[in-house]
């Protein structure tokens, strides 16, 4: 294994240099099985700057190699071990400040199969968790240096599955076919945080608790301790995008700890239906009741374009303001913007689609890369052209005026 010190992305325009065994993070996977016989090659890249080592936690011996393996920029080392323990393991640098040096980006994980192995799955794949302390704010662009005090605080700047924000979405997401078993070998290089690591919309059919043998079955969210880990396996059972996170959720969407797992096959309408009806809920009490048998007080509906302004600005407020805020200036990085979004203007139809049926992926707004989710609304033909129409009409957009015949028009597609 060679250790490379090279600069990389973080985030869209943020630059950091990564320590890294192998060129990535995390660090290349290792497979062994119990009683393999290992030797160890570490090398460190003569362009490096620093001094490194590795502490397998599948290791029985001192500093779980890191004592034998301490080598220089241009040199390698050797050493051998044997796996005596099966399980799932890290492996992280143990040079000082080792917290720094894991900060970086210095871990992976080391897989000890029992003997004949593990059952066979269809798909595996590889995630770790890690936090990252950067001397900006999140966001900032540039090369950012590694901030020491904020890893003392133990404030990162960000959170992150496989060593950078988005490294599993959109074209870059896992995927399975319908009917599959997944198997993910989890880790969290933390150096700090604990993931309370989720696939929403999936349930772990089975856990191997922190990476050993126990297994806990019907699981929906499992801890992984900072230079822990976790075997999780689930059958998809349905298509779609299942989102992996670590469910203390800021992190998911403010630090970056999202990624995806896109399901193709068939639809099964029984493990999951998708919306069945949908109708107006009052409870008792509530100030607008509508008997049985009683007509249906009719939606109201705009005569005049003032109108159709007027009663898009009520929508708005209800519905998209908590996220694209009050003036339509959305939250950088997490929301876009609606005042001035060329993505809006440019295209009155895919706005439609996106409001009747939610959005997810990638959207370049006025420059700027959002990769959030945007839930499907439940509004009507009528509330979505006023909404729509409130919002081509404010904040310096292209005037115009969307009907609720455009509307049913894209919900019919
Ligand atoms: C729960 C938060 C949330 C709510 C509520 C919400 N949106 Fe969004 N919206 C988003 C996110 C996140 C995106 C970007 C999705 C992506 O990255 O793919 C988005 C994208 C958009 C876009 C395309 C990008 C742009 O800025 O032009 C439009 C248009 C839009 N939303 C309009 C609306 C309207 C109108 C409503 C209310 C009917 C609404 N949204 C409600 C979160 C929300
Ligand atoms: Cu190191």
């Amino acid at each position: 294994m060679e250790i490379i010190e090279k600069e990389g992305e973080m985030a869209d325009g943020v630059k950091y240099v990564y320590w890294t065994y192998g060129g990535t993070v995390p660090g290349s996977f290792i497979r062994t099985r119990v009683g393999d016989e290992v030797e160890f090659h570490l090398k460190n890249h003569p362009d490096n700057k620093l001094p490194h080592n590795i502490d397998l936690h599948s290791v029985t011996g001192p500093g779980g190699g890191a004592k034998s393996s301490f080598v220089a920029p241009g040199h390698e080392v050797v050493f051998s071990f044997k796996v005596i323990n099966q399980g799932l393991y890290v492996y992280h640098c143990a040079t000082a400040p080792v917290a720094m040096h894991i900060a970086n980006g210095m871990y992976g994980l080391i897989l000890v199969e029992p003997e004949g192995g593990l059952p066979p799955v269809d798909k595996e794949y590889y995630v770790m968790q890690g936090d990252f302390y950067t001397q900006g704010k999140n966001g900032d662009q540039g090369l950012q240096p590694f901030d020491m005090q904020k890893a003392v605080d133990e404030h990162p700047t960000y959170v992150v599955f496989n060593g950078k924000v988005g490294s599993m979405v959109g074209d870059k997401a896992i995927t399975a076919n319908v009917g599959e078993t997944i198997r993910l070998y989890v880790g969290n290089g933390g150096p700090n945080l604990i993931s309370s690591f989720h696939v929403i919309g999936e349930i772990f059919d089975k856990v191997y608790i922190e990476g050993g043998d126990m297994i806990n079955t019907n699981v929906q969210t499992t801890l992984i301790p900072a230079g822990g880990s976790a075997i999780v396996e689930f059958k998809v059972e349905v298509p779609g995008t299942f989102i992996l996170v670590d469910h203390a959720l800021t992190r998911t969407f403010n630090k970056g700890s999202l990624g995806m797992l896109t399901v193709k096959g068939e639809e099964n309408k029984v493990v999951y239906s998708g919306t069945q009806t949908e109708g107006v809920y009052h409870p008792e009490g509530g100030t607008i009741q509508t008997l049985p048998g009683e007509a249906a007080t009719p939606e109201p509906k705009a005569n005049t374009l003032e109108e159709r302004i007027q009663m898009g600005k009520t929508v708005f407020s209800k519905t998209c303001l908590a996220c694209h805020q009050d003036n339509g200036s959305g939250v950088k990085g997490a929301f876009p913007p609606l005042a001035k979004s060329d993505y809006l203007n440019a295209d009155p139809v895919r706005a439609i689609s996106i409001i009747l049926h939610g959005k997810t992926g990638e959207v370049i707004v006025n420059g700027d890369k959002y990769n959030g989710i945007m839930p499907a609304q439940s509004l009507s033909n009528e509330e979505v052209a006023n909404v729509l129409t409130y919002v081509y009409s404010s904040w310096g957009n292209k005037k115009q005026e969307i009907k609720p015949e455009q509307v049913q028009k894209v919900r019919g597609k």
